[in-house]
């Protein structure tokens, strides 16, 4: 597919004098592939991904540096038809974002049809019409040129239709890594002029406490079925250096609790014998002490938070 792009616009001429920063948010349906885009265009993990849907919980931001421009890209939850208490908050969540944003990418992968997940956020979108919206055909190493090329057409039409006009719609495979610099090409002149928001090298605003929490979701995310996905909640408790280690031989304390909302669903996570608590433990792990650069114990524990997507207070308490 190589440098294959569809442009309903031309953008400015590549080379400017100005510097540029500003906010895009990728928005879309869940498990259009969001937070996998946003990781592979800061270049690090700073989102977590699975391939249950709504994973994403929070606005995440990543941080794209160039010497001409600061591009912070916020991921966020995807938008879906709520059933709990928490779906609203997570859609809230969204609608906040793109409301107070320089562009929005509106995803939609490349490998199923335009459906009314997606039709009902392109409808909102088009009620937003001081933002420039950028579609973003994810996922593109799934489809053959053909079905590609169909796609990018249904995008075009549907944009139409709703009155919507595309700045740019751009094809991209995050995991293949094809055209992600592009997308950072076409979004950069989109932003306004302005210096650096973001210090040099930040590649997240993101709390290590909160990284390290979603690291643990993440890998508890992994095999489990229907409904456990959106029941679990991960929150650390305390982290603290391990006193009288010397100074070369560091080792940092990690207490989480790993939340469920109902006691029959305990025996899931934690497995015949533990196991699988323990795998998730050990997983997380290696992915923690990669991002803090320390050595790491991780104290994990599995707690009832009984119906906590639908209980203000528990919500509150779990950090939404
Ligand atoms: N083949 C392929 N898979 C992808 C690509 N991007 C994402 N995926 C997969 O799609 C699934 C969902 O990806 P996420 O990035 O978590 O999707 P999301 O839109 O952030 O999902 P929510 O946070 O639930 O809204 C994961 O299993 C990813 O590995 C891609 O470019 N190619
Ligand atoms: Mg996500």
């Amino acid at each position: 597919m190589g440098g294959m792009s569809v442009r309903t616009q031309s953008s400015e001429p590549p080379v400017e004098a100005v510097h540029r920063a500003g906010f895009a948010c990728f928005v879309g349906r869940p498990n259009a592939g969001k937070s996998t885009l946003t990781n592979a265009l800061v270049g690090q993990k700073v989102a977590i991904t699975s391939n249950r849907p709504q994973t994403t919980r929070h606005t995440v931001r990543g941080i794209v540096h160039r010497p001409d421009a600061q591009l912070i890209l916020v991921d966020t939850p995807g938008l879906h038809k709520p059933r709990t208490l928490l779906g609203e908050r997570l859609n809230d969540v969204v609608r906040t974002t793109w409301a107070e944003v320089d562009v929005i990418g509106f995803c939609l992968p490349a490998d199923q049809k335009i459906g009314p997940g997606d039709r009902f956020i392109a409808k909102e979108l088009a009620g937003i019409k001081k933002t420039p919206k950028v579609a973003v055909v994810t996922k593109t190493d799934l489809v053959d040129n053909k079905a590609l090329a169909e796609q990018l057409i249904a995008v075009d039409r549907l944009g139409q239709e709703l009155g919507i006009t595309w700045a740019e719609i751009v094809p991209v495979s995050a995991t293949a890594n094809q055209q992600v610099g592009l997308l950072a090409d076409l979004l950069i002149p989109l932003m306004p002029e302005g210096p650096a928001l973001y210090p040099e090298g930040d590649l997240t605003d993101e709390p290590e406490q909160v990284m390290v929490a979603e690291l643990i979701r993440e890998a508890a995310l992994e095999g489990v079925r229907d409904e456990l996905p959106h029941s679990i909640a991960v929150v650390v408790e305390e982290m603290l250096p391990r006193e009288d280690r010397p100074a070369d031989k560091p080792l940092l304390d990690i207490h989480a609790n790993l939340f469920i909302e109902r006691p029959s669903q305990k025996g899931i996570v934690i497995g015949p014998k533990g196991k699988r608590l323990k795998d998730v433990g050990v997983r997380s792990r290696k992915q923690i002490e990669a991002l803090l650069g320390t050595p790491v114990f991780l104290d994990l524990h599995v707690k009832v938070a009984k119906d906590w997507q639908r209980d203000p207070k528990q919500l509150r308490r779990l950090g939404f």
